[in-house]
C-alpha cells in the first residue's frame, strides 16, 4: 500500500498531451521514468532572491508549486526516480563564466553580491535552498549545476542511465531557460519527454506560453506537453 492507497507496480500513459498521447511507445514503467524539478529554489521564486532582485514578479514563478507538489507526492507514491537540480555557483565563484557575472550585474542582481537571500546564485545560501513546498526527501537525487541545462557539467546522464530511466516528466522554473534547456538536452540523449504546464512558470506569461508552444511543433520536437493532472489520471497500477 502506498500513499495513494493503490498497491502494486505502476506504470503511466498514455497520457493525454499535445501534439501525441505520451508516451510514444505507448505507456512506461513508473521505475523506468523520472520526476526532475528543476531550480525551485529561492533564488528563482522565494522573497528577496535573483529574480524578485531583477525585478520580476516572483508570482508567476510561484504558481506551479501547489500543482507540482501534487505531482510530486504521486511520482514519489508511484515509485518514480525524483530528481531535484540547483543553478549556483561555488562561493569562489570560479565556476561562474564572466559575461554571465556581468550580465547579472547590468540588472542590478550580480551574482555573487549579498542580498536579503545570502549572495546570489552561491552554494550553501539560503537563496540556494528548494523551497519547502517541493522540498526533497531522504534518498532523492540532489544535480547542482552552474548553468541553465542539467546535463552540462553534472552527473545527470549518469544518474540517469545507472537507473534506466527513458523517460523524463519535467517540472520547474523556469520554463523558457532551465527547463527548456534540459529538455533539449534529453531530447538529444534519447530520452522520452513530457513537460507539465500547469507544474513550470517564466518570469513572463508570454514567454511560458511560448516555450511550452515550441515544444509541439514538429510533431514534437523535443517531446510533449500535458499538465499534472493527465498524467495522474493515466497512472495505472497492477500486482507485481
Ligand atoms: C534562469 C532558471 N532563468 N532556473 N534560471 O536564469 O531558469
Amino acid at each position: 500500500m502506498n500513499g495513494t492507497g493503490m498497491t502494486g507496480t505502476a506504470r503511466i500513459g498514455p497520457v493525454d498531451a499535445n501534439p501525441y498521447k505520451w508516451p510514444y511507445d505507448g505507456s512506461v514503467p513508473a521505475a523506468h521514468t523520472a520526476l526532475i524539478c528543476i531550480d525551485w529554489q529561492v533564488d528563482f521564486c522565494g522573497p528577496g532572491g535573483y529574480v524578485d532582485r531583477m525585478g520580476y514578479d516572483i508570482g508567476l514563478t510561484r504558481a506551479g508549486l501547489p500543482a507540482t507538489a501534487r505531482l510530486l507526492a504521486h511520482t514519489r507514491a508511484a515509485g518514480m526516480l525524483v530528481i531535484h537540480t540547483r543553478e549556483g555557483h561555488t562561493p569562489d565563484l570560479t565556476d561562474l563564466p564572466a559575461n554571465k557575472r556581468w550580465r547579472s550585474a547590468q540588472i542590478g542582481a550580480e551574482i555573487g553580491s549579498a542580498g536579503p537571500a545570502g549572495r546570489i546564485l552561491v552554494r550553501g545560501e539560503p537563496g540556494w535552498e528548494i523551497v519547502p513546498e517541493v522540498a526533497p526527501v531522504p534518498g532523492e537525487v540532489l544535480i547542482d549545476k552552474p548553468g541553465k541545462g542539467a546535463f552540462y557539467a553534472t552527473q545527470l546522464d549518469l544518474v540517469l542511465r545507472t537507473r534506466r530511466i527513458t523517460h523524463i516528466l519535467l517540472t520547474g522554473i523556469t520554463t523558457d531557460v532551465c527547463v527548456h534547456t534540459p529538455m533539449r538536452e534529453a531530447n538529444d540523449r534519447g530520452y522520452e519527454c513530457l513537460i507539465l504546464s500547469d507544474c513550470t512558470g517564466a518570469t513572463d506569461p508570454d514567454n511560458h506560453r511560448a516555450a511550452l508552444h515550441m515544444v509541439t511543433m514538429q510533431g514534437g520536437v523535443f517531446g510533449c506537453v500535458a499538465d499534472s493532472e493527465s498524467v495522474i489520471s493515466a497512472t495505472t497500477w497492477s500486482d507485481s
